[in-house]
């Protein structure tokens, strides 16, 4: 195997660029993927990717779940199933998302997809012409910037403060574009516990961006995987809670609610538009993974998941505290961070001058990852952010991780 691999690498080189299409060409590497090579195998101490705690991974109960599933739905379960989704689940979603937030839904505004980052690419299919406006807030998932990017789109870049994106600034965006002759074709948002900054939109302002979704005419992606992880304050409803007309598509998922590695989201909104993204899934993989979707199913309707919720915040919110307390205590001055309520991150802004991308390396030597906070601006002109994640690593790691960190800080600003 490694000989005949060896052989093929020293061979006369193709020239491989020249069969790439130009969009495979322009297509970025994900800088928290190519981090999380790195770190899976060390002993680093990663404050990096957003992954969850492997202890919050509901074993017993998936077992328990799927022995049930393969006894009495192996016939369901081992099939095809089809594109939206199995039928018991997406009624189970529809009833979960009424109950927990207030938002009157039913099967037919609901589509599974493999992981919410598989409905950001089917939302760049659906509604990307290339040069269409997309407004994403400054910072924004990175990975959501990649998967629109394909699709060519013009963003426009909306800062956050506490009270997440300012939509007063949205406001004056909007006006210019209109007097440029320009429309805006939806705006992206994380609206609770962002990811990368660990904010949440205010109620006024979830209020007010439908209030200029429907005056400015544009559609809103409200991506929320985090919002169920609260370890403080008082629950937001989501933006699609506001929504009347069917403008908010949005996107929620498993991944840190039950586990990433079963590979499965869902999209909850109109009718008219999930059947447009149905039809771009089916040339896709034609259906979200059916084994994942039964076992889900039962998670969901037989309350596991109400039950599981409130042990995964438990389990968070030392990890939580012990950022913020690393933080206050280590930190040197002239570096402010975010005080999330809830979610995976907390998010740093260090003195002018300091590029986190270069700093990188030399924290990496003293065994600690962060993400530099570069990517996660649509227009990378922002060097002195990081995003450091709270979930993955022990509070007692934590609280080294920072300690070191801080020390390269201090060198740095000498
Ligand atoms: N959106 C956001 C904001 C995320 O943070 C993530 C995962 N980190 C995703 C989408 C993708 O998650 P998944 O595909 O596992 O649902
Ligand atoms: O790429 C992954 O593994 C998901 C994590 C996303 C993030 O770190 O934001």
């Amino acid at each position: 195997m490694e000989d005949t691999l060896r052989r093929k690498l020293e061979a006369k080189p193709l020239n491989f660029e020249s069969f790439f299409s130009e969009k495979a060409l322009g297509m970025k590497a994900s800088e928290i993927r190519e981090l999380l090579k790195l770190v899976e195998s060390s002993d680093i101490i990663s404050l990096a990717g957003g992954l969850p705690a492997p202890e919050t991974f509901p074993v017993e109960m998936i077992k328990e779940i799927s022995a049930e599933v393969l006894e009495k739905h192996a016939d369901k379960a081992l099939q095809y199933g089809t594109t939206k989704g199995f039928t018991p689940l997406r009624l189970a979603l529809a009833s979960w998302m009424e109950r927990h937030y207030a938002i009157p839904m039913s099967k037919v505004e609901i589509m599974m997809v493999a992981g919410s980052q598989q409905a950001l690419d089917l939302i760049g299919r659906t509604f990307i012409n290339p040069g269409d406006v997309v407004a994403v807030e400054a910072p924004t998932y990175l990975a959501a910037l990649n998967a629109f990017g394909y699709y060519e789109p013009e963003f426009l870049s909306i800062p956050l403060d506490d009270d997440g994106m300012k939509v007063d600034l949205l406001e004056e965006k909007l006006e210019e574009l209109e007097k440029e002759g320009k429309k805006l074709k939806f705006v992206y948002t994380v609206s609770t516990f962002q990811n990368p900054a660990g904010v949440t939109m205010s109620v006024e302002r979830r209020k007010k961006l439908i209030e200029l979704a429907k005056e400015y005419d544009f559609l809103i992606v409200e991506d929320n995987p985090y919002s169920e992880l609260r370890y403080s304050g008082e629950p937001v409803p989501p933006i699609k809670h506001f929504d009347d007309e069917g403008r908010v598509l949005y996107l929620g998922t498993f991944s840190k609610i039950l586990s990433p590695g079963f590979r499965l989201g869902w999209v909850a909104a109109h009718p008219h538009f999930i059947r447009k993204m149905e039809i771009a899934k089916q040339a896709i993989d034609l259906c979200a993974n059916t084994l994942s979707q039964v076992i889900a199913w039962k998670y969901v309707e037989e309350g596991y998941l109400d039950r599981h919720i409130p042990e995964i915040i438990e389990f968070y919110r030392p990890r939580r505290d012990a950022m913020l307390e690393a933080l206050e205590e280590y930190m040197p001055d002239g570096v402010r961070w975010t005080k999330p309520d809830g979610g995976m991150f907390v998010w740093l802004t260090l003195p002018e001058g300091i590029d986190t991308k270069l700093m990188l390396e030399k924290v990496i030597a003293r065994g600690v990852a962060y993400v530099p906070g570069e990517a996660f601006f649509a227009h990378r002109d922002v060097k002195n952010t990081m995003r450091l994640n709270f979930t993955y690593v022990p509070e007692e790691k934590i609280r080294e991780g920072v300690r070191r960190l801080a020390e390269v800080l201090k060198e740095e600003l000498h």
